[in-house]
């Protein structure tokens, strides 16, 4: 049966990792603008967005699982990890420590979202006068963790579309058996 947003060949999820305040809700809001679903909140302490993409002819329906918060003790629980085909590491350019502990999240994914596509994403780059995170340690980082690496800013919207685009890319590869 098809109806109205369900109508997708096939949903996708997708995770938002990193230290508080990073800036994982607004990239995951600028992406979506207008499908954010609150009413997933109370029964599994996850916001929830959904934006539907179309790539090689397919409607695929990725679901942006976003924390509600959790990420303040380090320490996600594992069925927010669990079937993720992409799992954004999100830093924030100005803040060092967020950037420092990457290796922490990046092993959380590897432990229970082993399949997925990971991204580093290094967020907030409309604060050139207070970056202290520069972009060649953020590639570093990137092939440290066996991630992608992409800089954003979810203020200004530069490099979002690029983020989810490269993940809707890796599903249908992966659904049509085209990556291991
Ligand atoms: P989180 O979900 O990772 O905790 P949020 O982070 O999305 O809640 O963002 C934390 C703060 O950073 C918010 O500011 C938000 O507006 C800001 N922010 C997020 N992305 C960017 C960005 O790309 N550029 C700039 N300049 N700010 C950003 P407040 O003031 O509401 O706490
Ligand atoms: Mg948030």
């Amino acid at each position: 049966m098809t109806s109205g947003i369900d109508d997708a060949d096939v949903s996708l999820k997708v995770i938002a990792v990193g230290d508080a305040a990073v800036g994982k809700t607004s990239i995951a809001g600028r992406y979506v603008t207008g499908s954010f679903e609150s009413s997933y909140k109370a029964t599994i302490g996850t916001d929830i967005f959904r934006k539907i993409v179309t790539v090689e002819g397919r409607r695929i329906a990725l679901l942006i699982y976003d924390t509600a918060g959790q990420e303040r003790f380090r320490n996600l629980v594992e069925r927010y990890f669990i079937g993720a085909i992409g799992a954004l590491m999100v830093y924030d350019i100005t803040n060092r420590d967020s950037f420092d502990n990457l290796p922490t999240w990046s092993r959380q994914v590897d432990k229970h979202a082993g399949e997925s596509l990971k991204i580093v994403i290094g967020n907030k780059i409309d604060l050139k006068d207070e970056r202290v995170v520069e972009e060649n340690e953020g590639q570093g980082m990137g092939k440290q963790l066996g991630a992608e690496f992409i800089e954003t800013s979810a203020k200004d919207g530069d490099n979002i579309e690029n983020v989810f685009e490269r993940i809707a890319l890796y599903a249908i590869n992966r659904v049509r058996g085209r990556v291991p």
